[in-house]
């Protein structure tokens, strides 16, 4: 049952966690009717928001980001901050994944009062993971929580959608045994505003460190993102809390200092324009698939393209020719 616009918005703004939660089912929702209560709720709330520190986090799976978040949040919540932990988990498949593992790992962060977790909506297109977690993010930080800290596993794509909607990018990695850099991608260094070896601790020390230098050179052979920050490598472990401090202070410091060159604005507003590209790209896209004149045309296109017996570019011309009898 839905209940009035105003209520969640009311709700939300006084912080409650029951109505937020209720608001971002809302939104994952794919109900039509839900969509549209949820874009009323989310544009009441816009004004109250984008005050907080937005934080993507990024890592192969078992890298510890899971445990560094528990660590990180619950430091950050004796600070005084409110952290909200939203994750894009865009696999389905993966096992021992966010929803049951965050659970045990984020033991005192999920029942923290200053803390909101939100497990990653059911897997769907990376295009609308993304965007179900903007939308939350949004409301979170019209709740007040003012650390934003988004979660994703290291696979492909979904960095680069986390890179989009955050003002710093974490990338958390592990010393293996031997070639660091082996099987890490250049765009995640490309995209990290600094990197944390992580599980610095105990016999893995003297590795961390040693993984420390070597992605320091790797770094160092990138054009930075930015004439006003060079990304910084850090070990940490997560268990011992050892660098967790120290990393808080790499993000408030690229804060102050891109908040002064203007980046961090001029990035935002420019993450508001691509968003907006992307929302008209796809509603444009849903329109098109959805004309009866296209539905009819397309099963038998299909096969015709995959048989090699039609050009794809000769088959979407016929699909387009369409768009001229709407005009
Ligand atoms: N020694 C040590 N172990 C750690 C540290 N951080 C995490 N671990 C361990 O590494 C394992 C994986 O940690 P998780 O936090 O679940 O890793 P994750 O990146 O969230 O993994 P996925 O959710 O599967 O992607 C667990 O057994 C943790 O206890 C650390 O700093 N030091
Ligand atoms: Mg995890």
């Amino acid at each position: 049952m839905l209940k009035p616009v105003d209520e969640y918005v009311k709700g939300i703004l006084d912080g409650n966690k029951l109505m937020l939660a209720r608001t971002i089912t809302l939104i994952e929702s794919i109900l039509p009717a839900h969509q549209v209560h949820a874009r009323k709720v989310i544009d009441a709330l816009l004004p109250y928001s984008g005050k907080g520190t937005r934080l993507g986090i990024t890592g192969v799976p078992g890298a510890g980001k899971s445990t560094f978040i528990e660590a990180f949040g619950n430091m950050l919540t004796e600070q005084g901050h409110k952290v909200c932990v939203l994750a894009i988990d865009p696999s389905s498949t993966r096992s021992g994944g966010s929803i049951l593992g965050d659970k045990t790992r984020m033991e005192k962060l999920a029942v923290n009062p200053n803390a909101f977790i939100r497990p990653s909506p059911s897997a769907g297109t990376l295009g609308g993971v993304g965007r179900k977690t903007r939308e939350s993010m949004l409301i979170c930080e019209a709740a007040g929580y003012d650390v934003t800290i988004i979660e994703t596993v290291g696979v492909g794509q979904s960095e680069t959608t986390v890179a989009s909607m955050v003002d710093f990018f974490l990338v958390l990695m592990i010393a293996g045994a031997g070639d660091e850099l082996q099987g890490i991608k250049k765009g995640v260094l490309e995209v990290a505003d600094a990197i944390a070896i992580n599980k610095a601790d105990g016999d893995n020390v003297l590795r961390a460190q040693l993984a420390k230098r070597d992605y320091e050179s790797a770094l160092h052979m990138l054009m930075p993102a930015s004439p006003n920050w060079t990304p910084p490598v850090k070990t940490c472990s997560s268990i011992t809390g050892e660098g967790i401090l120290d990393i808080w202070g790499i993000i408030c410091d690229h804060k102050q200092k891109l908040t002064q060159s203007g980046e961090i604005p001029y990035r935002r507003k420019q993450q508001a324009l691509d968003w907006m590209g992307f929302l008209v790209d796809e509603g444009l896209a849903a329109w098109f698939f959805n004309r009866p004149e296209v539905q009819s045309l397309l099963p038998e296109l299909k096969i015709k393209v995959e048989n090699g017996v039609i050009a794809p570019g000769v088959a979407s011309d016929i699909l387009l020719e369409f768009l001229e009898k709407v005009k």
